[in-house]
């Protein structure tokens, strides 16, 4: 399978996030992408590639041009209120009652486009968003071209993003960008399919309302887990979408055991919507050890989980999400696409 990524992701680094009583570094880290791409080396993949670059088109498909403008200029409008120092992150959000109207500060920006205090901007954070956006646009113009599968190796992640909301690490939802790029270039209909630990919140919302994106997701509980308003089985589409979004909310603590029969549940509702290409927002979160997570997936658990998606037979585009420990996100990402690939 061949494997995209860039090297441009890596100036997206050095801001916080907030734990019990401290800030730590992001769990969201450079690192990520260098231990996943030795893993994937280290087991036998060596078709990789950088991505080439595409422009703000395909993102202006599914993100409104007022959010794009925002995460283009906000490091520039913080930088020039503060200086070069920390990072740009939301002091309140537009709720209930208040205008979500953004006016010419950066503050009010942060309040309108952003839901939580996971999706700090410095100065590399532009830049690592549009590689993302390149390296999951080559590996999807690799399935249009004919390819069984590719690999989308990016970061930052997307799930998580809207329309015109940030979050949870993810700025443009870059799964969706390249299901939308598919059925621009013909495809009539796309699946997503989305393993990561949490529920992809951003994703269910873009295509809540339409027919030809099916959103099938396998995540924690929002009763126990973030994103906590969003993911729950009743969710099921509007309008012409209805039934095209279906969530197996999972309790905290799931093992293969059970994941594995719900992964069989989505799989099944993948076939029956008989899509042109799977997307498979892949997530390795659901490992026992994962900081972010909680569920009880093993590594050898994962080359299952490809397996799984391979017995599909359909041209499959890959698109790396969460996974944070790092001593094994490498292993469990590889495991994915070697159990896919054999
Ligand atoms: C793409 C992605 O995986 N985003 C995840 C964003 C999660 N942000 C909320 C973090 C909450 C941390 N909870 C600590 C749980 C310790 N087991
Ligand atoms: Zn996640």
């Amino acid at each position: 399978m061949r494997i995209f990524h860039s090297d441009e992701h890596r100036g997206h680094a050095g801001a916080k996030e907030m734990r019990y009583d401290e800030l730590i570094p992001m769990c969201e880290s450079p690192d990520r992408i260098d231990t996943i791409l030795a893993a994937l080396r280290e087991q036998g993949h060596r078709d990789v590639m950088q991505a080439s670059r595409f422009d703000l088109a395909p993102v202006l498909r599914v993100h409104t041009p007022g959010f794009v403008d925002f995460l283009q200029r906000c490091w520039p409008l913080w930088e020039a209120e503060f200086g070069p120092r920390g990072f740009a992150t939301a002091y309140m959000f537009g709720m209930r009652g208040m205008d979500q109207v953004p006016n010419g500060s950066v503050h009010s920006m942060l309040s309108c486009y952003t839901f939580d205090v996971c999706v700090p901007f410095v100065a590399g954070t532009w830049a690592a968003i549009r590689s993302a956006v390149d390296v999951t646009l080559s590996a999807a113009q690799h399935v249009a071209d004919g390819a069984d599968a590719a690999f989308a190796l990016c970061r930052p992640p997307g799930h998580h993003a809207s329309a015109d909301l940030a979050g949870g690490y993810c700025y443009v939802n870059n799964a969706a960008v390249a299901a939308q790029k598919l059925l621009d270039g013909g495809a009539s209909r796309i699946a997503i399919l989305d393993v990561d630990y949490h529920h992809g919140n951003g994703t269910q919302s873009i295509f809540y309302d339409r027919d030809d994106v099916l959103y099938a997701s396998l995540h924690a509980t929002p009763e126990r887990e973030y994103p906590f308003l969003l993911g729950y089985a009743r969710e099921t589409g509007k309008g012409r979408g209805e039934g095209f979004n279906f969530n197996q909310p999972l309790p905290l603590g799931t093992r293969i055991d059970a994941y594995r029969p719900a992964l069989a549940t989505a799989l099944a509702r993948v076939r029956a919507h008989a899509p042109d290409v799977l997307v498979v927002s892949l997530g390795v979160d659901s490992y026992i050890r994962d900081p972010v997570g909680g569920f009880a997936l093993e590594s050898d658990d994962f080359p299952t989980i490809g397996a799984d998606i391979a017995a599909l037979g359909l041209p499959t585009l890959f698109v790396m999400e969460g996974g944070y420990a790092i001593a094994e996100l490498g292993v469990n990402t590889a495991n994915v696409i070697t159990g896919f690939a054999q």
